[in-house]
């Protein structure tokens, strides 16, 4: 069994490398070619695929083979934490810490936070990972005044979204979300294992609790990895369930 592990990870390093160079629908080595080529048992080769499967990047069909897919990161109408997402995918959800900081708020962050220039704020940078595969750089900045503490507090360990409910009440109730598509900035193509110039989505989050905005993140996902789902909702109140596509 031990024996096993280092080829069942070298041959998992394989498959994603693969993958990463084949366009969405084609066809990857069969569970028999691949025991072949890479001298490890059939069953290795199946758990390989199925892990991979699992993640989102296979899709097996029955009697055809498998085939490069992209995961889907469903993006709920809902305020769900990374943690939540990840597990309801199946996937055990890991940090890194990538900074914190105390900051005063620019005239930028003063709008969206819609406070004075100068007040407090602290940001938290993190890289989300999924069974281990880094997924996404999250960029948090939050009100400083709402979660004393914070910057003291294991964010690799735990959930902020834990954090923020269980030590300081935060439960929130409103959120603005909105995507834009960038090319990566070469230390994100680096942390998130991308080629210089890959395509990233930007997912720009601010959530409100009680009429106050406490968060704002911008999560980086790689772009050719992840697609982006959502329900669509009838107009049923003015507004509530329009989502603007604008020029920027
Ligand atoms: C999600 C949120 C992010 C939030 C994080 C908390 C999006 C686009 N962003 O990734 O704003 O900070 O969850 O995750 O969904 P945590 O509770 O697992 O730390």
């Amino acid at each position: 069994m031990t024996d096993e592990r280092p080829k069942y990870q070298r041959l998992v390093d394989h498959l994603r490398s693969l993958i990463a160079d084949l366009p969405v629908g084609a066809a990857v080595p069969s569970e028999r070619a691949l025991a072949d080529d890479s001298g490890v048992s059939r069953m290795t080769a199946r758990k390989a695929l199925a892990a991979l499967e699992r993640e989102g990047l296979l899709r097996r069909e029955v009697g055809r083979g498998t085939f490069v897919s992209r995961p889907a990161v469903s993006l709920p109408l809902m305020l769900t934490s990374f943690t939540e997402d990840m597990r309801a995918r199946g996937l055990e959800p890991s940090s890194r810490l990538l900074g914190r900081s105390a900051l005063a708020a620019d005239a930028e962050l003063a709008v969206v936070f819609d406070v004075a220039v100068g007040e407090p704020l602290v940001r938290i940078d993190r890289l989300r990972l999924a069974d281990g595969t880094p997924f996404a750089i999250e960029r948090t900045t939050l009100l400083d005044r709402a979660v004393p503490g914070i910057l003291d507090v294991d964010l690799v360990a735990a959930s902020l979204y834990d954090v923020l409910e269980r030590e300081h009440g935060i439960h929130f109730d409103a959120g603005r979300q909105s995507i834009r598509a960038a090319i990566a900035r070469p230390d994100d193509a680096t942390t998130l294992e991308l080629a210089p110039g890959d395509a990233v989505l930007e997912l720009v989050r601010t959530s409100i609790a009680g009429g106050t905005v406490i968060e704002h993140t911008v999560s980086t996902y790689p772009g050719a990895r992840f697609e982006l789902s959502a329900s669509i909702a009838p107009v049923t109140a003015a507004g509530t369930s329009r989502s603007a596509l604008r020029a920027r």
